[in-house]
């Protein structure tokens, strides 16, 4: 019973990725702008590492992206906010323009990304942050919230997501839930061999939820492999 429940998975599984690619191959995109718009308004050195996200309930996307266009030398995170036309979103000139994310501009912030919310019209915008989480001088995980309501401003300042801070915590993604977002990073060291993947809930108010999980995809195999054994 079990071979045939693993054989049907699999034909299911083989089918599924047939079925995938037969409705991506009847899509067609078109550029329906025809022109590049310039995102960033600052062309001293170098702009890069670019990610965005939308706010459904602001009609509003936030790009954001690393920059060393300050003396420090470092990389920060800047962003800004585009309506839906695509037009830069504020209604002064200072509103428009792009701003600095990260209030601690010492050592590098980078690996920026940007998660719109399905419960209000914020976003946040996450990212990597040398020497601040612990001594260690390591990397760690941010957000800010960035409210398009206000023009682009923040609510409150940049808060740490990852609870163990020893060693580097990177590469942080997220998706927005209900009542909040979910953030999701590469941590090493903290589950016994090299980098493992983690997440953790935040809630509107900024406060964390105990769901700090590990999502290694290898311990997700065996899981589901010890499944099939135990039926
Ligand atoms: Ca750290």
């Amino acid at each position: 019973m079990r071979v045939v429940k693993l054989v049907f998975c699999i034909i299911l599984f083989i089918f599924s990725i047939a079925s995938t690619a037969a409705d991506i191959s009847q899509c067609s995109f078109t550029v329906t702008d025809g022109s590049e718009e310039r995102c960033s308004t600052t062309n001293t050195r170098l702009q890069d590492s670019c990610s965005i996200g939308m706010s459904p309930a602001s009609s509003t996307y936030c790009v954001v992206w690393t920059s060393d266009q300050l003396s420090s030398g470092n990389l920060d995170i800047y962003v800004r906010l585009f309506d839906s036309s695509g037009d830069p979103y504020g209604g002064t000139t200072s509103q428009q323009a792009e701003k600095l994310v990260n209030e601690v501009t010492a050592n590098t912030q980078f690996q920026p990304s940007c998660v719109g919310s399905l419960h209000d019209g914020t976003m946040l915008v996450l990212y990597a942050n040398q020497g601040q989480d612990n001594p260690d001088f390591s990397y760690g995980v941010y957000g800010r919230i960035v409210l398009p309501y206000q023009q682009g401003s923040f609510q409150g300042s940049s808060f740490l997501i990852n609870t163990r801070t020893q060693y580097d915590q990177l590469y942080p993604a997220g998706c927005a839930l209900s009542d909040g977002y979910m953030v999701i990073w590469s941590s090493i060291g903290q589950d016994g061999q090299g980098y493992g993947i983690y997440a953790q809930r935040i809630t509107v108010n900024g406060a964390m939820m105990l769901l700090s999980r590990v999502l290694d995809l290898a311990d997700c195999v065996q899981e589901t492999l010890l499944e099939l054994k135990h039926r």
